[in-house]
């Protein structure tokens, strides 16, 4: 992690345990290299929904509130942290495609004419249950072997960005550990959390929270609250059977929403450790919160000793891939009740695709930690 050392000085200045000054923003401009222009939709290409400006509307937004000190980081994430969440052989697969995609997609040339800006390989041909699994040894191809989708295609800066932005929730993790913040705001960039333990997916490939919350792991239990709207199955699937760490997801009901695969109540995971609430579409901020405060008491009663936040501004009710009602507000109280737990939190950003709007509820939802 580059940590400046003028910054430093100024967020140690905390007026108490839990009330501090400014927030440190982690952002990186690695995510600009990841850039893919379009995603599938019904035989259509449509525009790539999670774009580079997310995250810069969101930076200047916080920056022009005065709430956060902004800190640049490096590439810096220990490819170990990575291994925590990750399986080896997909981390091989993503850290290698970006540097083979000439060979990788000139092996279907003969079946197109590639475009010279056609930077980006979507995988098409995904194994399914049993019956296919034995393309593995084969991996290193155009296949979707590690992919659950068609929405995490792979251009050359691919896993540049994706180490980027879990260099920035890495580096979240540590500023908590050594206790020289409370709160932290990684602006990470591609999302995270629907890259499980062996597939990326949902524009994910890296499972940014997860990679903190592992960290985290060794000052104690960690619950990781998922506010994005779309269950976060990849996080799910890498701390299924982990006993320290709580993964609570409020999230669109998978009948009728993305991922469609996972998310239902029942999934609960062999220690009790997963909860899971589905909500209807249409929901709006009266019966979020309600969800939100129905999962409290699970959350004390597991004893955190840290919190992170998987947080998708794709509730809003403006977001053109939701149905949620959120207002901007509602993100300061949910903001207030993740605050309430006087614990130690990381916010890692997810989704969110109202990219004009992202700025304000950024806002909105820091100033519930600040004390007025
Ligand atoms: C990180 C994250 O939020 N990933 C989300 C990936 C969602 N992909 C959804 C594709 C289906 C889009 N359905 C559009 C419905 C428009 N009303
Ligand atoms: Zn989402």
């Amino acid at each position: 992690m580059i940590l400046r050392r003028k910054y430093l000085r100024k967020f140690y200045m905390m007026r108490s345990d839990f009330e501090q000054t400014l927030i440190p923003l982690l952002y990186s401009a690695l995510h600009h290299g990841h850039a893919p222009s379009v995603e599938y939709l019904h035989g259509k290409t449509i525009p790539y929904a999670e774009q580079p400006q997310r995250i810069e509307n969101i930076r200047s937004a916080l920056e022009k509130s005065g709430l956060v000190n902004l800190e640049e980081c490096g590439d810096s994430v220990p490819k170990s942290a990575i291994l925590k969440a990750h399986d080896a052989g997909m981390v091989e697969f993503l850290e290698t495609a970006s540097d083979r995609l000439n060979q990788v997609m000139h092996s279907d040339a003969a079946a197109y004419r590639p475009s010279p800006d056609q930077n980006y390989l979507y995988p098409s041909v995904f194994p399914v249950r049993s019956s296919m699994n034995r393309l593995r040894e084969n991996a290193r191809g155009p296949h979707g072997f590690y992919f659950f989708d068609t929405e995490a295609p792979i251009g050359r800066e691919t896993w540049k960005a994706a180490s980027g932005a879990a260099s920035l929730a890495y580096a979240g993790a540590e500023l908590i550990l050594s206790g020289q913040t409370h709160v932290a705001y990684a602006l990470c960039r591609p999302p995270g959390h629907h890259a499980g333990i062996d597939f990326m997916g949902g524009y994910c490939y890296v499972n940014n929270a997860a990679i903190a919350a592992h960290h985290l792991r060794a000052a104690g239990k960690v619950a990781l609250i998922d506010i994005d709207y779309h269950h976060g199955n990849g996080t799910q699937s890498i701390f299924w059977e982990v006993p320290d760490v709580l993964f609570i997801s409020l999230h669109a009901d998978p009948d009728t929403d993305y991922p469609y695969y996972s998310g239902y109540a029942d999934e609960t995971g062999p220690h009790g450790t997963i909860i899971n609430k589905p909500l209807p579409p249409g929901t709006g901020e009266t019966d979020y919160l309600a969800a939100f405060d129905e999962v409290t008491p699970s959350i004390r009663a597991f004893e955190p000793r840290s919190v992170v936040v998987s947080l998708g501004f794709d509730t809003y009710q403006d977001d053109p891939l939701g149905t949620f009602q959120l207002t901007a507000n509602t993100y300061h109280k949910i903001a207030r009740r993740v605050a309430a737990f006087k614990l130690p939190t990381l916010l890692i950003q997810e989704g969110g695709y109202a990219v004009e709007s992202l700025g304000k509820l950024a806002v909105s939802f820091l100033s519930g930690f600040i004390v007025p």
